[in-house]
């Protein structure tokens, strides 16, 4: 039998790992990947033991981008009938907080999926890049987007115009990496931050990605108003009465997700 081309792991409680594994492709995200992550995704998503997810490959590549052999004949319409922009939806629309551990190269649709990720913790060598516009296309899961929106615009057009790689450094200088650790951490730390993140309280985790996201693209008092409805909302579970009264108690909470 094949291996699979991702696997799942359950390193911690509360923890998925999720990880890329085509290491003779760099990581490269065929139709097969990206079909198989929305499945593990989806699976993590649905699973109430599961409050947190880390993304990872190997410590070569995170994932070298869209597989440029399955693509490089394709015409535009057998493009969209792959369906790949759904395929993209799907695995960005994941309601759990995702960190991605990226190792090695996250380049192109790779760098893209860390950009869908939450959270990101690279390592010390990670390189990434947009360097679609060197084999003729522009990024397509998110990367003239996302990326603007993660680094402001003269950032972005510099890093898509050029396609030039750049390292973890100045990626977290720029604000696409949350934490630069390591290499041989890299996964550690992922699994440590998702740990301590899966044992806090489950909706407002959830309810803090929907609204930083949902906000990111609303105006500012729009924003502000969803917000005020998702606290208010909190008000309404266990966790935050176990949340306050723990804290009164001065005893650790015991969080449910209710
Ligand atoms: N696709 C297919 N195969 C790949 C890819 C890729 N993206 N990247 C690496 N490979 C393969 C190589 O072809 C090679 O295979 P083989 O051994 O059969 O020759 C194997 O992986 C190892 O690669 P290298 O020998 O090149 O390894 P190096 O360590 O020397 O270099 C690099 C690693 C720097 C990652 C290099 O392989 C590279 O530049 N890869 C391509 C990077 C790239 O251009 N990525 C962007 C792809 S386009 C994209 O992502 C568009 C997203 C749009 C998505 C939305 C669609 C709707």
């Amino acid at each position: 039998m094949a291996t699979p081309v991702v696997l799942v792991e359950y390193p911690a409680d509360g923890v998925a790992l999720v990880r890329i594994n085509r290491p003779d492709a760099r990581n490269a995200l065929n139709l097969e990947v990206r079909k198989s992550l929305v499945k593990a995704l989806a699976d993590a998503a649905d699973a109430n033991n599961i409050r947190a997810i880390v993304l990872t490959g190997n410590e070569k590549s995170f994932a070298a981008g869209a597989d440029i052999k399955e693509m490089a004949g394709a015409g535009a319409i057998e493009h969209m009938l792959r369906g790949t922009d759904k395929l993209w939806r799907l695995i960005s629309s994941c309601p759990k907080p995702v960190i991605a551990a990226v190792s090695g190269f996250a380049l192109g649709g790779g760098c893209e999926l860390a950009m869908t990720c939450d959270i990101i913790i690279a390592g010390e060598s990670a390189r990434f890049g947009q360097p679609e516009v060197k084999i003729g296309i522009i990024p397509g899961g998110g990367g003239t987007q996302r990326l603007t929106r993660a680094v402001g615009k003269y950032k972005a057009m510099k890093i898509c115009l050029t396609g030039d790689l750049f390292g973890a450094k100045e990626a977290f200088d720029m604000g696409l990496v949350s934490e630069v650790v390591a290499d041989a951490e890299v996964e550690k730390r992922a699994v440590e931050m998702a740990k301590q993140i899966a044992e806090l309280a489950p909706l407002a985790v959830q309810q803090i990605k929907e609204v930083v996201l949902a906000g990111q693209d609303a105006s500012l008092d729009a924003a502000l108003r969803l917000e005020t409805k998702a606290i208010q909302v909190m008000f309404a579970s266990q966790d935050q009465k176990e949340g306050m009264a723990a804290f009164i108690e001065k005893r650790k909470p015991k969080f449910q997700g209710r």
